[in-house]
């Protein structure tokens, strides 16, 4: 039967992709897997979409949020719904196809093993297919920002295809996370880290979306900048 996996798919106006990647997904997961949309209200039709694949699929499972509020907070209403479920592992991934589902196997073999593991663009084998030079730097930036600033030993901070071993997440206190978009991916890591979970990376390459729009903005960078440092504040006195 293989652990109980459920893979969170958050989404905003994915419709154009939404039926093929959660098709592409459930092939690469073990008997019991899960398959679990967020949608924060898309206008594009992306809810609807979602509701209809899960009447026909007992796996595939939709969670509507009102209002579009970034990835962290979809996330985080996500792991709930998939902790309450009985997940056994917990994967985050775009719902762009960025995140190829062949990796899937592996991450979740992974965690055998580790109790985070991250698709990592920035380890050895690993890497970014289209992006132009701009949001490279940007991305490379970011990551080796957040590793110097927090001092972390992992390459990928920012990336946001990574699986839990459900204990991390129960560990972490995920009520008391409020970034919204790639300081979110830095701080779940940053804390698993700092609760002496083991974190691993395996090599991915990732691809730039080819439909839709991808929904990075300044105001994300710049949470992303000022969110970091502050959460070693949070961490002081605990070690
Ligand atoms: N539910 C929800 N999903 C989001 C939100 N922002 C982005 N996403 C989804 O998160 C994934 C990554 O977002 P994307 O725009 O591709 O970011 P990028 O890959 O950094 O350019 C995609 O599946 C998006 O649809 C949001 O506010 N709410
Ligand atoms: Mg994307």
């Amino acid at each position: 039967m293989g652990p109980n996996v459920w893979v969170i798919l958050p989404t905003y106006n994915e419709a154009e992709s939404l039926e093929r990647i959660v098709a592409a997904v459930l092939e690469r997961l073990p008997a019991a897997g899960k398959v679990l949309v967020v949608d924060d209200n898309s206008p594009d039709g992306t809810g609807e979409i979602a509701d209809r694949l899960a009447t026909s699929d007992e796996r595939i499972r939709v969670l509507h949020r009102p209002v579009k509020e970034g990835l962290g907070p979809a996330y985080l209403a996500g792991f709930r719904v998939a902790l309450d479920g009985g997940a056994d592992r917990i994967i985050e991934m775009d719902a762009d196809f960025s995140h190829d589902p062949a990796y899937l196997p592996r991450l979740i073999e992974a965690t055998e093993s580790a109790d985070l593991a991250i698709g990592s663009r920035y380890v050895e084998g690993g890497g970014v297919a289209d992006w132009g030079p701009v949001r490279r730097f940007i991305s490379r930036g970011g990551s080796a920002y957040a590793r110097a600033a927090l001092r972390l030993p992992v390459r990928d901070l920012t990336g946001g295809f990574k699986c839990f071993r459900r204990e991390v997440l129960e560990a972490i206190d995920l009520e008391s996370i409020e970034a919204h978009g790639y300081a979110f991916q830095v701080e779940t890591t940053y804390r698993a880290l700092k609760l002496g979970f083991r974190v691993t990376e395996l090599p991915i390459v990732f691809r730039d979306r080819r439909e839709g729009t991808s929904k990075m903005s300044k105001s994300i960078v710049a949470e992303a900048i000022w969110r970091v440092p502050a959460m070693r504040f949070r961490h002081w006195g605990r070690g």
